[in-house]
C-alpha cells in the first residue's frame, strides 16, 4: 500500500462551490444522484488537468458535463477513483453510481444497522457513496434529498429540512439544506423507523433551537440524560467560550452498529448507541459520565471541526486535541475536577504512554500514514488535548480565551493546520511558542530527571530539571521542548511555601533548555517539591523521593492530583519490590507502610470520596506493564494479585465498616457525590471479595440481588464472577442474563464482565460466548465487549504463558479483517508490543502476530499495523 506525506500537500486542483444529493434508499441497490458545481481552483495553477475524484466499490452508471453525457472516452475508472477530463474551468458535474448498503460490513460510507439506514464518512468514507473530491480542504453546500419506502418516516440529513412530498408510487421524498460550507466527512444521512424526544434550547443571543435525539422505539426512555448532556453542553461552551449554535435544529441519532464513539455531523450527530442511551436501571454512573463528555465532546466539535476544520488528515489533533481538551474541561467542571484528571492521566500513562514506545509511535501531528482511519489514536486525540491544556497553562484561562477568540474569527469557514492555531494562540498574546510547536513534531513521552539542592547558609534551594526523549520509529534525536511544570513547595508541616513576592504557592517553571536550574530563595529549611501539579505536561518525572516523602505529599500536598500520585508511586514501588521477589523465588512480604496509607486514606471523610476510592486503586497490571524494561506478565499479576488480597485481609474491618456506612436507598441520581459514594462503596466491596472469605462474599451476593441501580447491580456481578465459588457465580451470570437480555447496552456489559474475569478458564468462556446469540462479529460493540475487553483488560488470561490468548487474538483479527478493517486493525494492537516482553512470551506474540501477516490477502488498515509492528 502507498504512504502518504504531509510534505506532499497541495491544494486542490478543483473546487465543489455546491454539492447536490438524491439517494433513492434500497438495502442492495441504493441509486445516488450527485450534482456538483465545480470550479477550478485559483490557487492550484495553471491549465485544466483531469478532475480526478475518489471512490471506492462504486458502480458507475453515468458521467455528464452541463446537461450532456460524456463518453467513456474521456473519463477512467480508476482503482480507487474517476479521472474525468476537463475541458473548461467551471461546469456542472453529474454522476449517477449504485451502492449495496446491506453489503456494507465495513460500517464506512452508508450502511444498514437493524434495518436503520445510517452513514459514516470521516474520515474517508464518503467515497464509499459516491466520486467526490473526499478531502477536507474541499468545502461546499450540501443539499441533500432522500427517497425511501413507507417503511422510513424518519428521514434525516445536515441542516434544515425544506421540502417533503410523496412520489406517485407513495414513496417519502424529503429534502435537506445545509447552510453552511463543509467537508464530505461532516455529510450524514439517517433513514429509518424511529421514535424521538425533544427539547429546545435558547441562545445567549435569543435564538430557539430545536433539540431532538431519535432512537428505536424500545430505547426511547434512555435518551434523557444525552439531551440534559447537550443542553448543559451548549450552555458551557457560550460561557466559557462564547460560541453559539448556528443553526435551528440539532439532531442526535443513536445507531448499534459504529465503528467509533460518535460523530460531530453538521447538525446531525450519529452515536453508538452506546455512548448515548442511559437509564438508572440500565446504565452504569461510568456510563452516564462517558455519555455526558462525548455529547458534549461532539457539539463542541460544531466550532472547533465544523466551523473551522482541518486542512489535510495529517491536523486530525488540531480538531480532537482542542475538542478533547474542550469536553475534559466540560466534564471537570460539571463532576469532580481532581477525578477526572486522576481519571484521564490514568488512560494516558498507560494506553498512550505505550502507543509513545511502540512501533506505531507517532508525533501528534504525523508526518505520515498508509491508512488515516490507524491515526484515531490516544496521541491524536488525548496527548494532542495535552498539548492544549500547555498552551492554556502557559496562557492563562484569559490569554488562552483570547488565543481561542481570534482563532474562531480568523478562521471561520476556513480549513486550517495546527500551524494556525499556535500562531493565534502566540498572536492574540503576543508570545512567541516556537520552541513549543516542537510538541507537534516530536513523538515519544520526554523525562524530565529532577535533582534538588538546599545551601542552608543562604537559604537558597535548587531544582534542577533535566529533560530527555527516547528515540522513536523514524526520529532518533530528539530536541528539547517547551514544558510547563507546575509545582510547589511543602515546609515540614506540609504547609506551601510562597514562592515569590506576591505569596504565590503555585508556579509554572517554563522549561526549555535541556538542562535547567530554578532558584528558590530566602527558605529555612530544606523544602519538598510537589511536581507537575495536575499533571502540567505529558512527561514522566523522575525524583528521588523517599518512602516517608511520599507518605507526607500523600497526606497534606495541596494538589489533590499529587497526593494521589503520591500514592501511587508508593504502590508501585511495593509493587515493583514484590515483582523481584517473585522472580527471585522470595517470600512475598507487603511493606507495612502501604497498608498503613491506605489505612488512613480510607479514614479520611474530608477528602472527596471519588478521590479517596482512586487512592484506594492500585496501579493497574497495564500501568506497571508501561513501566517495565522487559513486561514480565506473570510477575507483574503475581505481585498485584498478592499485594491486593493483603490490603483487602489486613484492612477488612475497615473496608466493611466504610462499605457499610455507604450503603443507602438514596433513588438513583448520577451527580457527582453520589456517584463518589457508589464509587467508594464498590472499591470497598471489590476488595473484600477478593480475601473469597464466604461471610464477605455474602455481602456482594446480598447488593446483587437487592441493587437497585446497574452501578451497584454490575459491580455486585464482577465481584461474584471473579471470586466467587461456581455454582454462585454461574447462577448470578444466568439471573442477570435473564433479566437483561433484551437490553443491548446490559448485554454488552454483562459479556464484558465475563471476558474480563480473572478464572483461569476465561479463554474458554470467551470462546463459548462468541457462540452466543446476541454475539454479533458485524457488530463493533460485541467484539470490542467480548474480544477487546479480553485482550486489553484481563491482563492475566490473554498473557498466559502458553500463549493461548495471543494465538486467539490473531485467529479473531483475521476473521474479522475481512468484515470490517477498522476495527480489525485496532483490535490487534496488544499484538504490537511484543518487543517489550520477556523473551519466551515476545516471540509467542510475534508468531501470533506473524499469522495475521501470513493470513493471506489483508486490508490496508491491518496491513499498516502489522507490517510496522513486525518490522
Ligand atoms: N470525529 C469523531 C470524534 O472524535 C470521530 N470520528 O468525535
Ligand atoms: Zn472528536
Amino acid at each position: 500500500p502507498r504512504t502518504v506525506y504531509r510534505k506532499d500537500y497541495h491544494a486542490p486542483e478543483y473546487l465543489v462551490d455546491s454539492t447536490r444529493l438524491h439517494f433513492e434508499l434500497q438495502p442492495k441497490s441504493t441509486l445516488v444522484k450527485s450534482c456538483l458545481q465545480i470550479r477550478r481552483n485559483p490557487d492550484a495553477g495553471g491549465g485544466l488537468p483531469p478532475l480526478v475524484l475518489d471512490g471506492i466499490e462504486l458502480e458507475l452508471l453515468s458521467v455528464s458535463i452541463d446537461g450532456a453525457l460524456v463518453p467513456a472516452s474521456r473519463y477512467r475508472e480508476l482503482p480507487e477513483g474517476l479521472s474525468i477530463d476537463v475541458e473548461k474551468p467551471e461546469f456542472l458535474l453529474e454522476i449517477h453510481n449504485r451502492i449495496s448498503p446491506e453489503d456494507n460490513t465495513s460500517l464506512e460510507g452508508l450502511y444498514l444497522s437493524n434495518g436503520m439506514y445510517c452513514t459514516q464518512c470521516e474520515a474517508e468514507g464518503f467515497r464509499k457513496i459516491t466520486y467526490y473530491p473526499d478531502r477536507p480542504d474541499v468545502m461546499s453546500k450540501f443539499t441533500t434529498t432522500i427517497v425511501a419506502p413507507r417503511q422510513y418516516p424518519v428521514l434525516l440529513a445536515n441542516g434544515n429540512e425544506i421540502e417533503r412530498s410523496h412520489t406517485e408510487d407513495g414513496r417519502q421524498v424529503v429534502t435537506w439544506e445545509d447552510p453552511f460550507a463543509k467537508p464530505a466527512y461532516l455529510f450524514a444521512l439517517v433513514a429509518g423507523e424511529l421514535q424521538h424526544i425533544e427539547d429546545s434550547f435558547t441562545t445567549a443571543s435569543g435564538r430557539e433551537v430545536k433539540l431532538q435525539i431519535f432512537t428505536e422505539a424500545k430505547n426511547i426512555g434512555k435518551c434523557d440524560h444525552a439531551m440534559r448532556s447537550l443542553k448543559k453542553a451548549m450552555r458551557w461552551d457560550e460561557e466559557v467560550y462564547g460560541r453559539e449554535y448556528d443553526l435551528d435544529i440539532f439532531m442526535v441519532v443513536a445507531v448499534d452498529h459504529f465503528n467509533m464513539g460518535a460523530m460531530e455531523n453538521k447538525g446531525l450527530n450519529i452515536f453508538n448507541s452506546a455512548c448515548v442511551l442511559a437509564s438508572p436501571k440500565t446504565a452504569t454512573d461510568r456510563s452516564f459520565q462517558t455519555i455526558e463528555s462525548i455529547v458534549g465532546h461532539e457539539y463542541f466539535h460544531n466550532w472547533s471541526g465544523n466551523r473551522v476544520t482541518c486542512r489535510d488528515w495529517f491536523q486530525l489533533s488540531l480538531k480532537e486535541g482542542f475538542t478533547v481538551f474542550r469536553d475534559a474541561e466540560f466534564s471537570a467542571d460539571m463532576n469532580s475536577r481532581a477525578v477526572k484528571r486522576i481519571e484521564d492521566v490514568s488512560m494516558l500513562r498507560t494506553a498512550q504512554f505505550a502507543e509513545d514506545a511502540g512501533p506505531m509511535a507517532h508525533p501528534v501531528r504525523p508526518d505520515s500514514y498508509m491508512e488515516i482511519s490507524n491515526f484515531y489514536t490516544l496521541t491524536i486525540y488525548e496527548k494532542g488535548a495535552e498539548v492544549v491544556r500547555m498552551i492554556h497553562t502557559l496562557l492563562g484561562a484569559e490569554g488562552f480565551r483570547k488565543g481561542s477568540d481570534l482563532y474562531f474569527e480568523r478562521h471561520d469557514g476556513q480549513a486550517v493546520t495546527c500551524e494556525d492555531f499556535v500562531r493565534a494562540m502566540e498572536d492574540a498574546n503576543g508570545v512567541d511558542l516556537t520552541r513549543f510547536r516542537r510538541w507537534y513534531s516530536q513523538a515519544g513521552t520526554p523525562v524530565l530527571d529532577v535533582s534538588d539542592e538546599f545551601d542552608a547558609r543562604s537559604g537558597t534551594y535548587s531544582l534542577t530539571i533535566r529533560q530527555s526523549c527516547p528515540p522513536t520509529p523514524g526520529q532518533e534525536e530528539k530536541l528539547p521542548l517547551h514544558i510547563p511544570v507546575a509545582m510547589g513547595l511543602l515546609d515540614s508541616d506540609g504547609n506551601d511555601l510562597p514562592l515569590d513576592d506576591d505569596d504565590n504557592t503555585q508556579k509554572v517553571l517554563e522549561v526549555t533548555e535541556a538542562e535547567q536550574t530554578f532558584r528558590f530563595e530566602g527558605l529555612k529549611e530544606k523544602p519538598l517539591p510537589s511536581l507537575l501539579r495536575g499533571f502540567s505536561a505529558p512527561v514522566k518525572v523522575h525524583y528521588d523521593y523517599s518512602t516517608e516523602q511520599l507518605l507526607f505529599l500523600m497526606r497534606s500536598d495541596s494538589d489533590e492530583f499529587n497526593r494521589w500520585d503520591a500514592g501511587q508511586r508508593l504502590a508501585f514501588a511495593a509493587l515493583e519490590q514484590l515483582q523481584q521477589d517473585f522472580r527471585a523465588g522470595r517470600t512475598l512480604e507487603l511493606q507495612p507502610e502501604l497498608v498503613d496509607a491506605y489505612r488512613s486514606v480510607l479514614a479520611n471523610r474530608e477528602l472527596d470520596q471519588a478521590l479517596v476510592a482512586e487512592m484506594l486503586a492500585l496501579p493497574s497490571a497495564q500501568t506497571l506493564a508501561e513501566h517495565a524494561q522487559k513486561i514480565d506478565a506473570e510477575a507483574i499479576v503475581a505481585a498485584r494479585d498478592f499485594a491486593r488480597r493483603e490490603l483487602a485481609l489486613a484492612l477488612k474491618d475497615e473496608l466493611r465498616d466504610c462499605y457499610r456506612r455507604l450503603q443507602s436507598d438514596k433513588p438513583y441520581d448520577p451527580n457527582a457525590a453520589d456517584i463518589a459514594e457508589r464509587s467508594l462503596k464498590n472499591t470497598c466491596l471489590a476488595y473484600l471479595s477478593v480475601t473469597e472469605e464466604p461471610e464477605l462474599l455474602t455481602l456482594a451476593e446480598e447488593q446483587f440481588s437487592e441493587a437497585a441501580n446497574m452501578t451497584d447491580s454490575a459491580a455486585a456481578l464482577a465481584a461474584l464472577t471473579n471470586h466467587a465459588p461456581d455454582d454462585i457465580a454461574t447462577s448470578a451470570l444466568e439471573n442477570f442474563y435473564r433479566r437483561w437480555e433484551g437490553d443491548t447496552q446490559v448485554v454488552e456489559l454483562w459479556f464484558g464482565v465475563q471476558s474480563g474475569s480473572a478464572r483461569r478458564g476465561t479463554l474458554d468462556a470467551v470462546r463459548e460466548l462468541m457462540q452466543h446469540p446476541a454475539f454479533e462479529l458485524k457488530n463493533p460493540n460485541k467484539v470490542r465487549s467480548v474480544i477487546g475487553v479480553f485482550a486489553n483488560r484481563n491482563f492475566a488470561q490473554f498473557h498466559r504463558t502458553d500463549g493461548s490468548g495471543f494465538a486467539f487474538l490473531a485467529e479473531q483479527v483475521v476473521a474479522l479483517d475481512k468484515l470490517n478493517p477498522q476495527v480489525a486493525a485496532r483490535l490487534v494492537t496488544p499484538l504490537t508490543r511484543w518487543k517489550k516482553y520477556t523473551e519466551e512470551l515476545g516471540e509467542k506474540m510475534r508468531a501470533a502476530l506473524q499469522s495475521v501477516m501470513d493470513s493471506g490477502k489483508i486490508s490496508r488498515d491491518l496491513y499498516e499495523v502489522v507490517s510496522k509492528s513486525l518490522a
